[in-house]
């Protein structure tokens, strides 16, 4: 069994579990619930960055970060590739693996900062996370119509940031102005993998 140092509230974690249940390796992986923003977190000590997710392989060698675990999975099936192989498709679905990770990057970094005490906070930083987020949802709404017919990881990762969103940030309201952005994920969070991976409610 593969073994996943897993956080039920974050985006990174939910595109390999996404990304497992895509590719049918679900049921290869056991998930050890870990809290990876504590100085003492069991995960430091098999990745020196101290992130989730990380991956334990079957044979004990250890995978991290989310690109590279997911392209390692995707290597494990013999279905539709999410990581198309070669072409111009492959450089698209990468960047838009880039696109999602970087709104979750911008996302955390908002939320750490506004969860400082009130004085020490800094409204500059808050303030360019938010705009790239936003600039980040207009391209994608530009480009949705664009999406390709079979799921990719950029899919899976866009989906991921805008559910981390939602979770976060639920007055940011991002589908407002951006109807196309919204009916896309509206359709692509009815996929199994989507419904057993989703985030907790924080209430
Ligand atoms: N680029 C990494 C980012 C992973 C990441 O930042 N994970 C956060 C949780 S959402 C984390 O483990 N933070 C703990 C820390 O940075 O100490 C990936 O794609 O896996």
């Amino acid at each position: 069994m593969m073994q996943l140092f897993y956080s039920p509230t974050s985006p990174y974690t939910r595109k390999v579990v996404v990304t497992a249940y895509e590719t049918g390796l679900i049921d290869r992986m056991t998930f050890v619930t870990t809290q990876a923003n504590v100085a003492e977190s069991p995960v430091t000590e098999v990745n020196p960055l101290g992130k989730v997710p990380t991956l334990i392989l079957d044979g004990g060698e250890v995978l991290y970060d989310s690109p590279v675990i997911c392209e390692y999975l995707d290597g494990l099936h013999d279905g539709i590739p999410l990581f198309p192989r070669a072409g111009g498709s492959r450089w698209t679905a990468l960047r838009r693996q880039a696109l999602g990770d970087g709104i979750m990057d911008a996302a955390v970094a908002r939320r750490i900062e506004g969860l400082r005490p009130e004085g020490q906070r800094s409204a500059d930083l808050m303030g360019r996370q938010a705009e790239k987020i936003e600039r980040a949802l207009d391209v994608l709404e530009d480009e949705v119509a664009e999406f390709e017919a079979e799921i990719t990881i950029g899919q899976i990762a866009v989906a991921c940031a805008l559910g981390y969103l939602d979770l976060r940030f639920p007055n940011v309201c991002w589908s407002t102005g951006r109807p196309d952005l919204g009916d896309w994920y509206a359709g692509f969070c009815k996929r199994r993998s989507m419904r057993a991976s989703a985030h907790p409610d924080p209430s």
